[in-house]
């Protein structure tokens, strides 16, 4: 008989460090890519991979998440498929969760009426293809309680993530630590550390098991990286899935194990450069393995007003449809649907969410700019960075930040 998969997305991610972009929207729903939001990865590996029927818990400030969802992520329901959004304020009790592990707690009675004797639960705010099937294979042939997805990370990134210690087998998890300042890098390479995707693997008995187990407990901070899988690892029943081994359909060897976590606003804009690249270290063009999406009904891109060679053009750029390019020029950027970039402007290394309007003369520069942004005529960003850090936030690496209603100075 087929094993029963669940698949369970955890979507409540606050996203602090992507301020003004989280202000008013999960992270899980921020927009990525000119025609995405971020869930729409994870969503269309579980897709992809065959699992069609998703429960999406959703949190903090999740309307514009779940307007998305349940536009875009209709599934016909005549096999029994679906893609649920769960907000927690209509689960048990009037309190919200604590931690992704109390989401999965509070959520038990999901799990209980498909009665799965797997469950899939992922994290919804990175940038990646992944083969689920063949972790879910990995997981089912080890007879672990949990396998956890593992990839190597920088070892100056170890306070961002949980990181592995694999016993000599090259599976069993030795130790996890989550989001340690301190770490020895791994033997054959001194400055990289084997860091969780916070993607999990469980057989369905473990999970109940320990959420439940967990809510009890006064001190735990209900966290599934925190306190789930240290508890697994210590019962020796924790398993490593190598992300390296997941081969994905159509992806060539310049993107294969490409993951971002984009947890800050620099590795937000650096992803989406790597979009755009001639040869695109992330490639959405990989019709093998669709990243899946709906945006609306907007009329192709339009290219106008070319008055000199550097006008009315557009180059190493995504364009999204219902955007007009009018005498202006767009260069290194994502574009979103429905922006207009009028004559003698120009863009250069950004991002634009859908709605912008960028007036005559104005320069934009090393900049992500949110939905409906107003750049009146003549102004810059990202021009005269001192400036701009008194009006606007400005990231680590100088990257000019506006946010959705804000007003663009002169
Ligand atoms: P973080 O991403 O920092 O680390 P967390 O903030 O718990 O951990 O987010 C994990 C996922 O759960 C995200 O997709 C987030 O949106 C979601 N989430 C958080 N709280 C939630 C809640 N109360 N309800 C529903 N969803 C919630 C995690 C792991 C690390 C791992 C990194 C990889 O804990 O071990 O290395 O992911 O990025």
């Amino acid at each position: 008989m087929a094993v029963k998969v669940l698949a369970i997305v955890l979507a409540g991610g606050e996203g602090k460090r992507l301020m003004p972009l989280t202000a008013d929207r999960a992270k899980p729903g921020v927009p990525f890519g000119g025609i995405y939001r971020m869930i729409d990865f994870v969503l269309s590996n579980l897709a992809n991979g065959g699992y069609l029927k998703m429960v999406v818990l959703t949190q903090y400030k999740s309307h514009s998440l779940d307007r998305h969802i349940s536009k875009t992520w209709r599934m016909s329901t005549l096999l029994g498929n679906y893609v649920t959004p769960v907000p927690a304020q209509q689960r048990l009790g009037p309190r919200w969760f604590a931690g992704s592990a109390d989401a999965i707690y509070q959520s038990l009675n999901l799990i209980n009426d498909e009665s799965p004797d797997y469950v899939i639960v992922f994290g919804a705010d990175h940038i990646y293809r992944m083969d689920p099937k063949q972790m879910v294979n990995d997981h089912i042939a080890s007879g672990a309680s949990v396998t956890v997805a593992g990839i190597r990370q920088p070892k100056s990134m170890s306070d961002q993530f949980g990181v592995i210690d694999v016993a000599e087998d090259g599976k069993r998890i030795k130790a996890f630590r989550e989001k340690p300042k301190e770490v020895d890098g791994l033997p054959d390479a001194p400055d990289e550390i084997y860091a969780s995707m916070g993607n999990y693997i469980f057989t369905t008995r473990a999970l109940c098991e320990a959420v439940t187990k967990d809510a009890q407990d006064p001190d735990s901070k209900h966290d599934m990286g925190g306190n789930i899988i240290p508890m697994l690892v210590e019962r020796g029943e924790a398993n490593v899935y190598d992300f390296r081994d997941n081969l994905v359909p159509g992806s060539s060897d310049r993107d294969r194990g490409y993951w971002r976590d984009v947890g800050t606003l620099d590795s937000f804009y650096e992803a989406h450069m790597d979009l755009i690249a001639t040869e695109p270290i992330f490639n959405l063009y990989n019709h093998d393995w669709p990243i899946f999406t709906n945006y609306g009904s907007w009329p192709p891109a339009k290219f106008v007003h070319g008055f000199d060679d550097r006008q009315g053009r557009s180059i190493e750029s995504m364009i999204s449809p219902g955007v007009v390019v009018s005498g202006a020029l767009v260069e290194r950027s994502v574009i979103s649907p429905n922006v207009r970039v009028n004559s003698w402007a120009h863009v250069e290394g950004s991002v634009l969410m859908e709605g912008v309007k960028v007036g005559r003369r104005a320069v934009i520069r090393n900049a992500i700019l949110d939905k409906n942004v107003i750049v009146p005529e003549g102004a810059q960003i990202g021009v005269d960075l001192d400036r701009d850090r008194k009006l606007y936030t400005v990231s680590d690496n100088g990257v000019v930040v506006i946010g959705k209603g804000q007003k663009v100075e002169l």
